[in-house]
């Protein structure tokens, strides 16, 4: 039996609201004056109560259907007692500097994309932050991540040194793949960082392959110790991909400490959730999978913090995986190639007000865990990174030619070395004809 977790003993079931926006009728009017997260204030979904899992006959799995509200009530709390609060102020300084580092980080990547330094395509995660950063921070170096091509914000979040990332994507051999993946191919086995992924839905296996590593070490190799839990990152329109389904399944079968995140920003490139898929509550797939569905406000770290902490806390404890869906926005294009003109201005200029940042910062002023000053320093600090971050993937060598092919074969005798012994790649005729391709 799937445990649920301790959120579902305070809350009642929702009537469930519209989690959505990006259609039209949510739109103009009904965003204006409006301060709440549209996940739960606006249309209604005519959904019948045997969707609601816990009320299910057929399984006994419990879900926890949202967790704002135990959070809104911590929160109303914490202004009379300052000992309910959500985060110490050390926790809050955590918070807020990881989700600077991750906006002045990818700010600096569309600087440096536009003057031709990085190659391909690049996708930025703006607006998205408190997912990576409420899930990530929780996390211990021995646990693992896998993100999708929208994965610098991942890697910086899990402690991949920024000058790492930016060599990484303007290709140069100091970065984390030693410049041979680029961007969408953030990887690091020092870190965990299992990999960015160009093909989405790719990376839910390998991150259900980690998960199943971990409880084989600790079951049948009799690791005692090993506790550690994967987290798999993806967007909503990756979840009508098969490979989420089988992976929910196998997880759910076999318990395993593992994590689905969902970024709902709404939007696959340009295709809006709303219009691609037939029950766009994603969460909802859990519990039909026998594990915990749970839907989030993405853009607001704390709560994804706490729903993360349950979440985390249940892998670690054996009691098997958990599908989160953070409701999100990316305030750019789907990639710095798109011009981003099918989204709504209206829509933008709503998830603009609600800037993961800025309400972290609100929370900390409000409950006075920081000054003006201690925040000013932080933002200064990180600028100073990131700008040397740049200096020194300016500064770094292009991989050598003959890098060409390696880490592509366990085996580079088949392909990749010729009979002189030699790589094929060194051989001035190896690209013969290609540029007329
Ligand atoms: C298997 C596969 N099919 C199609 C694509 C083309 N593609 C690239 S991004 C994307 C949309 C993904 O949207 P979502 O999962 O919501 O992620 P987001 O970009 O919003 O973070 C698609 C269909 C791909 N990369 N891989
Ligand atoms: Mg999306």
């Amino acid at each position: 039996m799937a445990t649920s977790f301790s959120a579902t003993k305070v809350l009642q079931p929702l009537p469930l609201k519209s989690t959505r926006s990006a259609e039209k009728p949510l739109l103009g009017q009904s965003l204006k004056g409006s301060s709440s997260f549209l996940g739960s204030s606006s249309h209604k979904l005519s959904l019948k109560k045997t969707f609601y899992p816990h009320q299910s006959q057929r399984r006994s799995n419990k879900a926890v259907v949202a967790v704002s509200d135990v959070v809104k009530e911590k929160k109303s709390k914490s202004k009379s007692s300052s000992s309910n609060l959500l985060i110490t102020k050390e926790e809050g300084l955590v918070l807020y500097e990881d989700m600077v580092l991750g906006r002045a980080f990818e700010d600096m990547c569309a600087q440096m994309y536009y003057r031709g330094k990085m190659f391909g395509f690049v996708h930025l995660y703006n607006g998205q932050e408190a997912v990576s950063t409420g899930f990530i921070k929780l996390l211990k170096k021995e646990d693992s991540v896998v993100s999708t091509y929208r994965d610098h914000v991942h890697a910086l979040s899990k402690g991949v040194p920024a000058r790492q990332v930016m060599s990484e994507l303007f290709g140069k051999t100091t970065g984390c793949c030693r410049g041979q993946g680029g961007s969408m191919h953030m990887f690091s086995k020092e870190h965990n960082v299992l990999g960015g992924f160009a093909f989405i839905g790719e990376g839910i296996p390998v991150a259900t392959g980690a998960a199943f590593t971990s409880k084989y070490k600790r079951e049948v190799l009799k690791e005692a110790d090993c506790d550690h839990v994967t987290l798999a990152f993806f967007g909503d329109g990756t979840c009508n991909n098969g490979q989420f389904y089988e992976c929910l399944n196998m997880a759910a079968l076999w318990k395993l400490p593992i994590i689905f995140v969902v970024e709902n920003n709404l939007w696959a490139i340009g295709m809006s959730h709303l219009r691609s898929t037939s029950d766009p509550e994603i969460w909802k797939k859990g519990p039909a999978f026998g594990m915990p569905g749970v839907h989030v406000d993405g853009m607001d770290v704390l709560k994804v913090r706490e729903v993360a902490m349950e979440a985390v806390g249940r892998a670690r404890r054996g009691e098997g995986p958990t599908l989160v869906e953070c409701e999100t926005y990316r305030f750019r294009g789907h990639s710095l190639a798109d011009p981003d003109e099918l989204r709504d201005p209206a829509e933008k200029n709503h998830y603009a007000t609600r800037d993961p940042i800025t309400a972290l910062k609100k929370y900390m002023f409000e409950n006075n865990l920081v000054n003006e000053a201690e925040l000013k320093a932080i933002d200064k600090k990180i600028d100073e990174l990131v700008e040397e971050s740049v200096e020194f993937a300016d500064a770094s060598p292009v991989p050598a030619r003959n890098q060409l092919l390696e880490n592509v074969f366990a085996d580079p005798r088949g392909f990749g070395i010729g009979p002189d012994g030699r790589y094929r790649c060194e051989d001035p005729k190896f690209t013969e004809g290609t540029a007329q391709v």
